[in-house]
């Protein structure tokens, strides 16, 4: 791998955001994900290898040392905010300039989730290629939901999960939203969540990435 990705995937699994930030104290006075990612794309990285090797690999990695309680939640928590810091940079390659005029993407993580770097990436994308994307951000109620499909009577909705226990929420938000509005597609997504979870619970469509969700929206709800 590429020194610079290397150094990208470490500033991210160890939480240094930037160069200023103190943590963690043996990177002091480094460079962190901000300043490394800014300069990988200045040399001419691709920002889809930046994304893999560099970035989510690293909270591949994070996700690891956490279940083997090598790491805790505060040290999970920085290494989310120095993705962040890195995806800012990204952001902007991923928009395609084009008009957003396919339609409208609703999407948010759902009820007493709070993880946002999966459902971020995938509005991301989904912008990128051509749709007007809503964020409503986490922990969204089914009512947030129905209300704003209410103002947007032909959008499709996506939902994100990363906890088992939060499926049960996913599967309430998708079951009221079906209720209300049964012609509007559901997309759902997140580690935790299944092709088998989907069918159960009624949603239209499971991917398990990103662009997996755009081609389902851009080739017209086939998948
Ligand atoms: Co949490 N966390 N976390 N966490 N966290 C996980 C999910 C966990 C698997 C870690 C572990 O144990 N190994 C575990 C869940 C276990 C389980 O339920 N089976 C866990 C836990 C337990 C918790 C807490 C309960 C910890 C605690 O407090 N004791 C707590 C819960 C808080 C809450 O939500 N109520 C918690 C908190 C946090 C932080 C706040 C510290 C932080 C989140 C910060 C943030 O998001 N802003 C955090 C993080 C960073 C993680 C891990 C390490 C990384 C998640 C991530 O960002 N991955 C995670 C371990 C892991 O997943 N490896 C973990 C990178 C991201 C690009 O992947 O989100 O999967 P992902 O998204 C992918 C795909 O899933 C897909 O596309 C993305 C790109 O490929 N995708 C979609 C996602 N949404 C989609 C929607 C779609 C389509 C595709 O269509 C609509």
């Amino acid at each position: 791998m590429d020194d610079l990705l290397k150094q990208i995937f470490t500033s991210i699994e160890k939480g240094k955001i930037n160069r200023t930030s103190p943590f963690p104290p043996e990177l002091k006075d480094k460079d962190g994900a901000d300043e490394l990612t800014r300069q990988a794309l200045k040399e001419g990285i691709h920002p889809s290898e930046i994304l893999e090797s560099g970035m989510i690999s690293a909270m591949e990695l994070v996700g690891k040392k956490f279940s083997r309680n090598e790491i805790f939640v505060p040290q999970m928590l920085m290494s989310a905010k120095a993705m962040n810091a890195a995806l800012q940079h990204i952001k902007p390659y991923f928009d395609s300039g084009e008009a957003k005029r396919k339609g409208v993407f609703i999407i948010g993580t759902v009820a007493g989730d709070l993880h946002d770097i999966g459902k971020n990436l995938v509005a991301m994308m989904i912008e990128g290629g051509g749709w007007e994307v809503i964020d409503l951000g986490v922990d969204v109620k089914p009512e947030k939901f129905i209300s704003v499909v209410n103002e947007h009577p032909a959008s499709v909705v996506g939902l994100s999960a990363l906890l088992t226990t939060t499926m049960e929420n996913m599967k309430k938000t998708v079951a009221d939203l079906k209720t209300t509005y049964p012609d509007n597609r559901v997309i759902i997504g997140g580690a935790p969540v299944t092709d088998d979870f989907r069918r159960k619970i009624g949603a239209d469509f499971y991917s398990p990435d990103p662009q997996g969700a755009v081609d389902y929206l851009n080739a017209g709800f086939t998948g």
